[in-house]
């Protein structure tokens, strides 16, 4: 794997913001323009991931936002269109909702060669996000009988790569339902752990949507339209969207809830480890909702063994596993393997679901050791 470091001094395009200035030498630089970066595995051992260990993912320039000129607006069908800056919005409610963020590309190296940035397992993390829950704000501008979604729209632009159909820029934009946008925990966050939003991160506002994959979470909100009828954006019918075959109609329907994954973060693939010893396994699992079991195997699921499952549960995050394995006596190559269950029943798949094209990538995956 190419793991060039990304070092100060590279601007993603001109008006845009780069890493510089950023810390970002904890990240892996996975794409330049525009900027996208992903977590190491070393960074992802604690409950929290820390801002500037976090992963980037970014369709279009970074666009640099100032306080001055920037306000939310919230329209549509609504009883009245709402504007507030971002000292209103500091003076609404707030809470603060811990949330494992996971692109729905994670894993994609997995798939061998599927189009797209190819993320290995550190495009995600846990952080606390603090901001006005949407609902409220909801509530300020009233919201019509009719209302079936509501879209955000972030600050940012361009042209998707690889899509003729798209002639002119657009915006990064999704929607939720009605239903999914009134749930107490989709913030309107403009904290990351206790600090600012930084600029890559969505400075001053950021959409959060714990439980779904990361694309829902829209960075560098500018607009909020409640809409009486279904949203077919971009990113949310062509791309971060899937196939479901049960459907009659074909449509492509947008990709919403995390799926049920673990990740070994010890050993690492090609990790040597001593013949006869007790070793650590060490990982993460998650889902939306809750993770209740994490099963390890060393033998290709021939047999499975339960893991150890650490700290508390926490809805909408990942939790950490340990199991104590007794590393085979003859040298050679081993391959291991995690399977997590989650509190509604749900385990991982054994192989790719590829009506998801290259995204939800949560399948049982190897790590490979040598044993010597
Ligand atoms: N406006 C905007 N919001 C966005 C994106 C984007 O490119 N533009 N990327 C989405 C995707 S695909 C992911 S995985 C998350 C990543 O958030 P992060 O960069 O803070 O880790 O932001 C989402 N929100
Ligand atoms: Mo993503």
């Amino acid at each position: 794997m190419d793991e060039r470091e990304v070092k100060g001094g590279a601007v993603a395009s001109e008006g845009a913001v780069g890493p510089e200035g950023c810390e970002q030498e904890e990240l892996i630089l996975r794409e330049q323009a525009p900027l996208n970066l992903e977590s190491r595995l070393e960074n992802l051992e604690t409950f929290i991931t820390e801002n500037n260990k976090f992963y980037v993912r970014n369709h279009f320039p970074v666009p640099g936002l100032e306080l001055t000129s920037w306000k939310l607006r919230l329209e549509g069908s609504v009883e009245r269109a709402v504007d507030l800056s971002y000292d209103e919005l500091l003076q609404l409610p707030s809470r603060t909702v811990a949330f494992t963020m996971e692109c729905a590309g994670n894993s994609r190296i997995f798939l061998h060669g599927a189009k797209g940035l190819q993320w290995a397992t550190g495009a995600l993390g846990t952080a606390q996000w603090t901001g006005v829950p949407l609902f409220e704000v909801l509530k300020l501008s009233g919201v019509n009988s009719d209302a079936v979604e509501v879209v955000f729209e972030g600050a940012d632009s361009g042209i998707p790569v690889d899509e003729p159909s798209v002639k002119s820029a657009i915006n990064f934009s999704r929607s939720l339902s009605i239903e999914e946008a009134m749930s107490p925990d989709v913030l309107l966050a403009y904290k990351m752990n206790g600090e600012p939003l930084s600029a890559l991160h969505g400075f001053p506002l950021r959409l959060i949507v714990p439980g779904f994959y990361g694309m829902a979470s829209v960075k560098w909100l500018q607009r909020i339209a409640v809409t009486n009828r279904r949203f077919h954006g971009f990113y949310q019918t062509v791309d971060y969207a899937f196939l479901n075959s049960e459907d009659a109609d074909g449509a492509r329907k947008p990709i919403k809830n995390l799926q049920v994954k673990s990740m070994l973060i010890h050993p690492r693939e090609n990790e040597s480890i001593v013949r006869d010893s007790r070793y650590r396994i060490y990982g993460a699992a998650w889902s939306a909702g809750e993770i209740a079991k994490v099963d390890f195997s060393c033998d290709e699921g021939e047999s499975w063994q339960p893991a150890k499952l650490l700290g508390e549960s926490l809805s909408n995050c990942w939790r950490f596993f340990e199991f104590d394995w007794a590393a085979p006596s003859q040298s050679g190559k081993c391959t291991l393997w995690t399977r997590a269950t989650d509190a509604a029943g749900n385990c991982q798949p054994f192989e790719h679901d590829d009506n998801c094209g290259s995204y939800v990538i949560n399948f049982v995956t190897p790590v490979h050791v040598n044993i010597e």
